[in-house]
Formats: structure tokens, C-alpha cells, sequence
């Protein structure tokens, strides 16, 4: 077996904890109700979970508003549910990466607190203030992600603050050295808690262009699109100073052991292999969001892939993601056949997948009646269909009321399909996506060909993605067939040939000879050689 650091090896899960479960019947999900099914994260085969933020918020945009960077939330549990989680993870073998937010803290945070009661008090500087233009309206053009101008008028001292998100978000000043040294302190105090990596929010946004001049009109923009649309983000992220800022990062966790360093990046392709670092010395998996975006083509994947392989810096490690918190669920985007197809992507592309909870039962957006919606974003900026909502609902473990995620009101609605799928149905039913998922994610840990083995595009002919990874005598050819139709798929002459997964889960053992046929919305793993 090559050796490999856990990261590389494994799969990343990740889990929005306000819905994964509830162990106190108040409809929001817990620590604790992590900590209770790491037996079934365990038995799906991950390696790691990454919990988006459960710290002290006023949960304005549901935690990634920080008011204590070392603390649990309340409504999470307590810090004592935090230690025994991750040791009760740790004694499964499952490490555990937090959900680390450092551009922007909430507007209830001391440091903000602070920091607004004067123009020269000490936390003044850790914020980003300016005055009024000339005409009284903001410094510059700098529109928030959320919708509205990124500065809100702060009566008390007559100055701007800037916010990329929303005005409960107030940014931090990453150019002050202060606030640096705060946060790796924070990030340290995990770190020693037996952390064992972050998860970085809008790690291209942490510096700004230092002179705030306005962004570009962007061509490209139509009505009906978010308003961050309507500019390109040419000063207000992304800057050549942020890399240095990730490298201090970096080196605060090569203070200990393996630890891993993920970044929350929107870029294109090549603005985002950047943040690999110099030398490698900046994040160690900055996310890849393409699959997010792309059509869903055989063509389109493979061009993708191709890219991606190709732009990676010498040494960099890839990884790939189908959907979070902030985007439609691949069910949705693809329709439940082609989410089986997207799974076999997944778990067989090169590189580290990190899963979002519930692709593994088919969960798909539900849709969120108007007097339901939560995200902040849906209300600044209604009809758009910009809500994360239908993204996020409880995750699906029953044939119960509420599928056994809570035994008060769910904060968001389930699934009306939730009796028919959820864990305990779909373990039960041997074809089912869940079965899927279990089997590619075994067969892949035990197959280092799989793992780390290497990537070669076979083709993209009649809408059927084909690609071989190898890694010394073991050798699989996988063929997907995006198209709706019959296809064959040709397979390596003089070589045997034997199916090893179907995702309709009904062809394994078949031998072949010369081709692989396959059914609409098929996708098979096959080993070749002996
Ligand atoms: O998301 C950053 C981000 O860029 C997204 O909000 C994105 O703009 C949007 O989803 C469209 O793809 C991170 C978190 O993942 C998100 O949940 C937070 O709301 C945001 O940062 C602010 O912390
Ligand atoms: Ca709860």
C-alpha cells in the first residue's frame, strides 16, 4: 500500500449540525446527535467529518457569525459534548475537521462591539472603516453576496464598515498583524483540543484590495441574477497578499501532526490552483468546485477533468465535490438515476471527495413553503431562488414522524418522500443508492488503484464518460453513460474483463469481452487484467 496521509486517502462527509440530529427535541440538530450516529459515518466508510459552524451565534447566516471562535453554541451542546464527540470519533478512526470563519466575525462580537464605540479605540483597526464619499454615499461600488451595498452607515462614529456578507458579518482587517495573531490563537485552541483540520470560510476573500478601488462592471450580467453578479470581483478578493496570509495559516498547523488545511474557494481554474501556495505551502485541498457548475456532459466532465489535471501545480493533491450547504443538491440538479452516475464520479475521479450529508440516500431539495425560508440571503433578495434552504432540511434516518431526526418541529421541513427514503429503508434494500455508496466507498478504500492510483481518459463518445485509473497490477476501467439511451462502451483488447459494480447495483461478476454495454444512466466499474 502507498503510503498515504489520511486526507489523501479517505473521504470527507460533511455535516450541517443543525441538521444532521437532534437529541433534545428543540428541532435543530446537536453535538450530541453527531456523536450518536458515528457508528453509521463509520459504517458508510469516511474518513473524516467536517461540521460547519457550531461556535456562539446569533445565527444570522446560521453560524458562519461567530460571536466566540472558542466556544459551542448552546443550542449545539456544550464544550464537554464537543470533547467526547471527537473522542468517540477518534476512537472510530474518524478524524474531525472544524468549520474555521475567519473573515468576517458577527456584529456581536466583543471585538466588533468594541471596535464600533470609538474612531481610536484598540479594536478600531481590526475592522474595515472608511468614510463617506464625497456625496455621502458608500467609500466604493462593492456590492455585499448577499445582496446591497458591502458598507452599512454606523451612526456613532460617522464611518462605513465593510461587510461581504451580510451586515451582521462585519469583515475583518486581515492586513492588521493583531488580528492575525488572534485568530491562529483560535485556531491553535482547537488544534490542541485534537482538531484535526479546518475547513476554511471565503478564504479568498480575507484580503482586499488595500486602495478600495471599485470593481469592474461585469458584461456578463443579467437581471434575475444575484446582485453580486453585477460586478467582477477584481479588488474585493482574491489579492496576491492573501496567499501569504494562507501560508501563516498553513504553518500555525504544521505545528502539529497531519493536519489538514481545506479551502472555501469560488474561482476560476486558474485563479484557484493558486491557492495551492508556493511551494505547496498554502492550503492543502483548496476546494474544486467544477462539477458544481458544469453541464451535465460527458463531454464537459471530461474537458474538466482534463483541465484540472493539467492546471494542478507539481504535487498537488486534487479532490472533488458534488454539493454543500450553499448549492442544489446533485439529486436535484442531475435527477435521482444520474445522481447513482455522479456517486460513481465521485468515488472514483482522483483525488479526495468530500460527500455532503445525505447524497448518499438520494436526498434532493425540498422545497421550503414562503413563510418557512430561513437564509438570510432568500429574504434580502426573494423570487431569485437564491435560498440555501432546500438545500439543507434534516437528514433521513427513519419510517418515522420526522425520520427520526427530531421528536419536536424540524426547523426546516423533510422531504415528503422521507418514509421511504432515509437510512434505515435504504439499508435494507440491497439496490439502493445507499448500497451504492457503502460498496464504492469499501471497494475504493481497499483498491489503492482507486485511491491514488493514476488518472487516464479513455473517451467521451456517445455521451459516455470512460477513464482507467492504475496503480501497479491493479488496474479498473470506469464507464459512465450520461445519455438516456443503450450505449457500449469499448474495453482494452487481449485483457480480461469483469464487472465489479453496477450503480444498479445487479452486474457484479459479469465477465466481458472487447466492450461493456450499458443501460441509460448506467455507470460501471470494471477491473481489468487479472
Ligand atoms: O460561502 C461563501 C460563498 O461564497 C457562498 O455564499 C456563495 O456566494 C453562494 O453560496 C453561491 O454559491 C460561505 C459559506 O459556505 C456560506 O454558508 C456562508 O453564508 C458564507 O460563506 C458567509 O460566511
Ligand atoms: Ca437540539
Amino acid at each position: 500500500m502507498p503510503d498515504q496521509t489520511w486526507w489523501k486517502r479517505g473521504i470527507v462527509y460533511q455535516i450541517y449540525p443543525r441538521s444532521f440530529q437532534d437529541t433534545n427535541e428543540d428541532g435543530i440538530g446537536d453535538l450530541e446527535g453527531i456523536r450518536r450516529r458515528l457508528d453509521y459515518l463509520a459504517w458508510l466508510g469516511v474518513e473524516a467529518i467536517w461540521i460547519s459552524p457550531f461556535y456562539p451565534s446569533p445565527m444570522a447566516d446560521f453560524g458562519y457569525d461567530v460571536c466566540d471562535y472558542r466556544g459551542v453554541d448552546p443550542m449545539f451542546g456544550t464544550m464537554e459534548d464537543f470533547e467526547r464527540l471527537v473522542e468517540d470519533a477518534h476512537a472510530r478512526d474518524l478524524k474531525v475537521i472544524l468549520d474555521f470563519v475567519p473573515n468576517h466575525t458577527s456584529e456581536e462580537h466583543p471585538w466588533f462591539q468594541r471596535s464600533r464605540q470609538s474612531r481610536d479605540n484598540d479594536k478600531r483597526d481590526w475592522y474595515i472603516w472608511r468614510d463617506a464619499a464625497p456625496d455621502g454615499g458608500p467609500p466604493n461600488n462593492w456590492i455585499s453576496n448577499f445582496g446591497g451595498s458591502a458598507w452599512q452607515w454606523d451612526e456613532a462614529t460617522g464611518q462605513y464598515y465593510y461587510h461581504a456578507f451580510l451586515k451582521e458579518q462585519p469583515d475583518l482587517n486581515w492586513r492588521n498583524p493583531e488580528v492575525r495573531e488572534a485568530m491562529y490563537d483560535a485556531m491553535r485552541f482547537w488544534l490542541d483540543r485534537g482538531v484535526d483540520g479546518f475547513r476554511v470560510d471565503v478564504i479568498w476573500h480575507l484580503i482586499k484590495d488595500e486602495r478600495f478601488r471599485d470593481n469592474p462592471p461585469n458584461p456578463s450580467f443579467q437581471p434575475g441574477q444575484a446582485e453580486i453578479n453585477r460586478f467582477l470581483q477584481v479588488y474585493s478578493a482574491d489579492q496576491p497578499e492573501v496567499h501569504e496570509v494562507i501560508a501563516e495559516m498553513r504553518s500555525v498547523l504544521q505545528e502539529y501532526p497531519e493536519r489538514v488545511l481545506i479551502g472555501e474557494i469560488y474561482l476560476p481554474l486558474e485563479r484557484l490552483v493558486a491557492y495551492y501556495g508556493a511551494d505547496l505551502k498554502g492550503a492543502h485541498l483548496p476546494f474544486n468546485f467544477q462539477l458544481l457548475q458544469a453541464s451535465w456532459r460527458a463531454e464537459e466532465i471530461a474537458r474538466l477533468i482534463v483541465e484540472y489535471e493539467d492546471k494542478l501545480p507539481y504535487g498537488g493533491w486534487p479532490n472533488w465535490v458534488l454539493g454543500n450547504h450553499d448549492q442544489k443538491r446533485i439529486a436535484t440538479r442531475v435527477g435521482l438515476e444520474q445522481a447513482r452516475l455522479a456517486g460513481m464520479l465521485l468515488l472514483t475521479l482522483r483525488g479526495t471527495p468530500t460527500m455532503y450529508y445525505g447524497e448518499e440516500i438520494g436526498l434532493g431539495n425540498v422545497q421550503i413553503p414562503p413563510e418557512a425560508v430561513q437564509d438570510p440571503w432568500e429574504k434580502n433578495e426573494p423570487g431569485l431562488g437564491l435560498g440555501r434552504d432546500p438545500a439543507r432540511t434534516p437528514m433521513q434516518w427513519e419510517p418515522t414522524d420526522n425520520a427520526g431526526f427530531t421528536g419536536g418541529k424540524p426547523w426546516l421541513p423533510l422531504a415528503m418522500d422521507h418514509r421511504e427514503c432515509n437510512v434505515a429503508c435504504l439499508r435494507e434494500d440491497e439496490h439502493s443508492i445507499l448500497a451504492l455508496y457503502h460498496q464504492l466507498i469499501h471497494f475504493r478504500q481497499s483498491h489503492a488503484a482507486l485511491r491514488v492510483g493514476s488518472f487516464e481518459l479513455g473517451g467521451t463518445e456517445g455521451n459516455v464518460l470512460a477513464y482507467e485509473r492504475r496503480h501497479g497490477d491493479e488496474r479498473f476501467r470506469i464507464a459512465l453513460n450520461f445519455s438516456q439511451e443503450n450505449r457500449s462502451s469499448a474495453l482494452p483488447r487481449g485483457t480480461k474483463a469483469r464487472i465489479v459494480l453496477s450503480t444498479a447495483l445487479d452486474r457484479t461478476g459479469e465477465e466481458l469481452d472487447g466492450s461493456v454495454a450499458l443501460r441509460p444512466n448506467e455507470g460501471i466499474l470494471v477491473t481489468l487484467g487479472e
